[in-house]
This record gives C-alpha cells, sequence and structure tokens, in this order.
C-alpha cells in the first residue's frame, strides 16, 4: 500500500447527543484524534432541541440511559420512571463533564459537507463555520429524529402570529397564558404537549390527520428503596439488555390471544394497561404484533378505552385509531392526552373530515372554514432517519453523492456503512433496528462496533473499509423480507418513509431485534467483516 498524507485527525463524529459523546469517548480512550461537530451551542442532541412543554423520553430512564459505566449507573439518581426533557439534559451536561469531551466539541457547528479523497484516503470535511478538517473516519451520529418536518401547506410565512415547532422550541420557554393556540400534530410530540398547553392556553384547538393509539404511562417519582433495588442490580441488568429484543428488559410473551378464551385475553390485556408502558399491551401475546385477527383484538381493547376516557362521543370517535392497527405505527405514551379533549377549552379539528387547505395571516383554514390563532405549534414530526444524514452533502468514491445512492432506496449495510462512502459510518442509520428499540442501548452497540472496527484497522495497518455493493443488496432485501413478516408495512408511517412527500417508501428498520442484529454483527465480524472490503477499493456489482 502506497503512503498517503496524514489527515487532520483520525475522526470527525458529527454530533453530540447521546451516540456522539459515547463515540468521542470511546474513541479517545483508544487514542484516536477526534473532533466533534455539534450545530447546537450544547450537548444533548434531541434533548438539546425538543424543550416543548411536556417532553420526557417514553422509554423507561434507568434504560434509556449509558449502560457503559456501571460508576456513572451508581452515581446517577433518575427522580421519574420517564424522566422529563430537563433531567435527561442534565444527564447529557453531567456525562460530558464527568469525562471531559466539551473540550473536544466544537459547538453551533453544522457540518455541510464531506468529500472523500480516494488518492489520500481520507474525508475533507466542511463546515457553516468556514472550516475543513481532514479525517480518515466520519462518523454520522446525528440523530434519526432530527430533521424536523414542517407541514406541507401553502401560506405557513403568511401568519402574522407566532409559529412553533415542537423540535425546536425557544430555550428561554415560551408564555401560551390565555393566547389562542393551534397544535398541529398528534403524534409522540403532540400527545405530550397538548395536555400541558391545554392547561395554559386560553383556548387550544388540536388539528388532526391521522388518530394515534396512546398507552397510559402511569408516570410516577422513583421511591427512595425502588432506587436502591435498581442499583444494586445494575451490573447484571445493563449486561442483560444488551441481549433483549428491544433494549430493555421485558417479559416475553408465551401464548397466542387466538388460542385463549376472550375472557383470559380481556383479563391479560387490563394488566397491561394497568401497568402501563409503550411495549406494554404489545408484548401481551405472541401474535399481536404479527396477526391481523389478534391485532384486532388488541387495537379494539385501546379503542374501547379512549372511549370511556373521553366523555363527548363524537370527539372519542375522532380520536379513535381504526384505519390501523396498534403498534403499525409508533405507539405513543399518555400522560392526560385523552383526558385533556374534557376540558371546556380545547377543541379537536378531524382532518380527515375537514382537510387543512392552509396557513392564513390570521390562523388555519380547513375545509370547514377558517380559525383565527394567536401561536401554531407544529407537532408534525421529522425526516426520520435519512434526513440528517442527507442534510450533509456527502461525496463518495468518484464524486457519488448519496442522495444519488439512495434515490431509490436508503441502502446501508448493517445500518452502520454504504456503499461507495469508504470509512463513513452511520449511527442507527437506515435498516438498522435502532428506531424499533430503546435507541440508547443500539447507539451504545454501534459506537462499540465503530472503535472496535477502527482497532481493527489500526492493527492492521489498514486505511479503509467500505460495504461492498452486493452484501448491502442483500441486507435490504434480508431487512425488508423481515418486515414483510410484521404488520407494519400496512400503515403509513414514518417508520416506512411515509410522512415525507417523495421519499421512498422502504421499511428503514430491522424487525428481530436489537439481540438477534448483535449476533448477526459479531458473525460478519468473525468472519473477516463479511460484506465489507478493507484496505482496497470495493469492487463495484458490475465487476464483483
Ligand atoms: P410523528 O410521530 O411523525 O407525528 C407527527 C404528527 O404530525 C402526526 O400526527 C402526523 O399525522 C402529523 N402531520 C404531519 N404532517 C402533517 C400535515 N401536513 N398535516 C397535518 N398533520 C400532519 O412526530 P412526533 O414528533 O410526534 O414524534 C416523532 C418520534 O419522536 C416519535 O415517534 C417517538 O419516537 C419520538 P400523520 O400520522 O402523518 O397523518
Amino acid at each position: 500500500m502506497t503512503e498517503t498524507p496524514t489527515p487532520d485527525v483520525d475522526a470527525v463524529v458529527v454530533g453530540a447527543g447521546f451516540a456522539g459523546l459515547y463515540q468521542l469517548h470511546l474513541l479517545r480512550q483508544q487514542g484516536f484524534t477526534t473532533r466533534v461537530f455539534e450545530t447546537g451551542a450544547g450537548v444533548g442532541g434531541t434533548w438539546y432541541w425538543n424543550r416543548y412543554p411536556g417532553a420526557r423520553c417514553d422509554v423507561e430512564s434507568i434504560y434509556y440511559s449509558y449502560s457503559f459505566s456501571p460508576e456513572l449507573d451508581q452515581e446517577w439518581t433518575w427522580s421519574e420512571r420517564y424522566a422529563a426533557q430537563p433531567e435527561i439534559l442534565r444527564y447529557l451536561q453531567h456525562v460530558a463533564e464527568r469525562f471531559d469531551l466539551e473540550k473536544d466539541i466544537t459547538f453551533s457547528t453544522r457540518v455541510t459537507a464531506a468529500v472523500w479523497d480516494d488518492a489520500a484516503r481520507f474525508w475533507q470535511v466542511t463546515t457553516d463555520g468556514g472550516e475543513t478538517v481532514t479525517a480518515r473516519f466520519v462518523v454520522m451520529a446525528s440523530g434519526v429524529l432530527s430533521k424536523a418536518k414542517a407541514p406541507e401547506v401553502p401560506g405557513l410565512d403568511s401568519f402574522s402570529g407566532r409559529v412553533l415547532h415542537t423540535s425546536a422550541w425557544p430555550h428561554e420557554g415560551v408564555d401560551l397564558s390565555g393566547l389562542r393556540v393551534a397544535v398541529i400534530g398528534t403524534g409522540s410530540s403532540g400527545i405530550q404537549a397538548i395536555p400541558r398547553i391545554a392547561e395554559e392556553a386560553g383556548s387550544l384547538t388540536v388539528f388532526q390527520r391521522t388518530p394515534s393509539y396512546a398507552m397510559p404511562a402511569w408516570n410516577r417519582p422513583m421511591e427512595p428503596d425502588e432506587v436502591a433495588q435498581i442499583k444494586s442490580g445494575l451490573v447484571e441488568q445493563r449486561a442483560a439488555q444488551r441481549y433483549t429484543v428491544a433494549g430493555m428488559i421485558n417479559t416475553s410473551p408465551e401464548h397466542a390471544a387466538l388460542d385463549l378464551d376472550p375472557e383470559e385475553v380481556e383479563a391479560t390485556f387490563q394488566r397491561a394497561w394497568d401497568a402501563g408502558g409503550l411495549g406494554s399491551m404489545l408484548s401481551t401475546f405472541t401474535d399481536v404484533a404479527v396477526n391481523p385477527a389478534a391485532n384486532e383484538l388488541v387495537s379494539d381493547f385501546v379503542r374501547r378505552k379512549i372511549a370511556e376516557i373521553v366523555d363527548d362521543p363524537e370527539t372519542a370517535e375522532a380520536l379513535t385509531p381504526r384505519a390501523h392497527g396498534l403498534g403499525t405505527k409508533r405507539p405513543c405514551l399518555d400522560t392526560g392526552f385523552y383526558a385533556a379533549f374534557n376540558r371546556p377549552n380545547v377543541d379537536l379539528v378531524d382532518l380527515a373530515r375537514h382537510p387543512l387547505e392552509s396557513i392564513t395571516p390570521a390562523g388555519i383554514r380547513t375545509a370547514d372554514g377558517e380559525r383565527e390563532f394567536d401561536v401554531i405549534v407544529l407537532a408534525t414530526g421529522f425526516d426520520a432517519v435519512t434526513g440528517s444524514l442527507l442534510a450533509v452533502d456527502f461525496q463518495g468514491r468518484d464524486g457519488l453523492r448519496l442522495s444519488e445512492a439512495w434515490s431509490e432506496a436508503p441502502y446501508s449495510l448493517l445500518g452502520l456503512a454504504v456503499a461507495g462512502f469508504p470509512n463513513l459510518f452511520t449511527i442507527t442509520g437506515p435498516l438498522s433496528p435502532g428506531i424499533l428499540t430503546n435507541i440508547v442501548t443500539t447507539i451504545e452497540h454501534d459506537v462499540e462496533w465503530v472503535t472496535e472496527t477502527m482497532l481493527h484497522l489500526r492493527e492492521h495497518g489498514i486505511e479503509t473499509i467500505e460495504a461492498t455493493e452486493q452484501a448491502q443488496r442483500e441486507w435490504a432485501e434480508h431487512v425488508t423480507m423481515l418486515s414483510g413478516y410484521t404488520l407494519y408495512p400496512t400503515a403509513n408511517s414514518w417508520y416506512l418513509g411515509a410522512n415525507v412527500p417523495g421519499k421512498p417508501r422502504v421499511f428503514l428498520a430491522y424487525v428481530a431485534g436489537l439481540a438477534s442484529y448483535r449476533r448477526h454483527v459479531e458473525e460478519v465480524v468473525a468472519d473477516g467483516y463479511r460484506g465489507f472490503t478493507l484496505g482496497e477499493r470495493a469492487l463495484s456489482s458490475a465487476t464483483a
């Protein structure tokens, strides 16, 4: 191998949220020179930006936190079952301080482009601050839900009041008291924000395109005894968590709903409802996520709960999902969402009956007329998984752009690497299990894999690694085939890219779970990085 020039750093990491912070920590620990660029003015990623009222994680905090450091686990105590955004941000700030990470992070700086130099075998990374840094590796730790999506409706700029997006909530907070507020969107963010906004606003009008299923959170403070007990078992829990289906410990269902009598099924659903949690209802029986008839049973249970909570039958019906089954779109967690519609100051506009036509200077026009507002809150979600990756103008080998490589589908080997883009790693990228799991645990896997891979290359004097086109095509076929055994493809969800007009409709996640994904990746490595080309140009499919 010919001698190549030395890059400025071994790695550039994009993003300083859960993924970027841990990536920096591990790379530095292994002696890799690393620069992190972060758009925000501080650490936190998702938890830096999403400061809307009611924002909190909907995976229990005892799982939704790093598992890599027993000392960190012992010294940090979560105050609630599901921590709110300020507490999660404080945790990430604590991690940054504890591991002295900030000195290698450049804040308020966006990476705009990265060009692969095939002769030098490194990336030339450009920022919006005008800086260019060369790096042997680029690690995208830019988040799966970080590129915000506005509603595709004309006139947004004409609105004379204030427009806010849940994912870019002003840091100083917003005083909504007495104001006429509209919320567009009833996914996880809208469902968390609506009850809190309802308490503060003069009036709240919710514009709903598709009703969601929301399970009760039953959020509560953590009791000291409970904390002590959890901490005493954390080392074992953390090890076990890494080899679970969803990155958290759930009891696996044993029976199929369709094999049991209806009373037993109903009692099991009720116990799950009383326990609460995102996956509670879907973990009741083996068939509820895969068999349409079983899914109808669990979906119907939640529909009946909505009818019990919401007083007005017409509003309850509008809030009831009928066109898709529970779990086919991302379920939500309810802390007062359904009950908010019993308040006299809260109204629902069902966009399925009265479609959104335009935003006007005074408010929002739907097919049944115009309503006037002081503030419009967009809870309209994200260009998920691929959005933040495509936001960087990547040019790989021979000038190949990522947008061209993904024009038909977001190809990726294991969610970690893309053919044509040597030495680029994507944490929880497309076709990884990330978005269907407790993402922190999958992030940790990916970050550790990237670090071990870079160590392997360094130990063997290898400068490049690249996915082969054939291997990534086979992985994409495998992922699509697995999702076809589930009910996921039956709904128009962000899992499928269906929320963004023109986005390729491809199921973006590996559905067989984190444990089986980990074992697969371990086999790939043990087999000499099967599907990757190390140290030389990958053969294109035409010549493979
Ligand atoms: P989601 O879950 O994508 O929800 C966005 C919501 O906004 C959803 O109800 C959408 O309706 C609605 N939406 C989007 N575009 C429009 C337009 N043009 N008109 C009307 N309504 C619209 O995003 P969230 O931020 O709530 O949650 C994202 C993830 O964060 C969540 O899944 C968790 O993983 C955490 P639709 O369903 O598309 O008809």
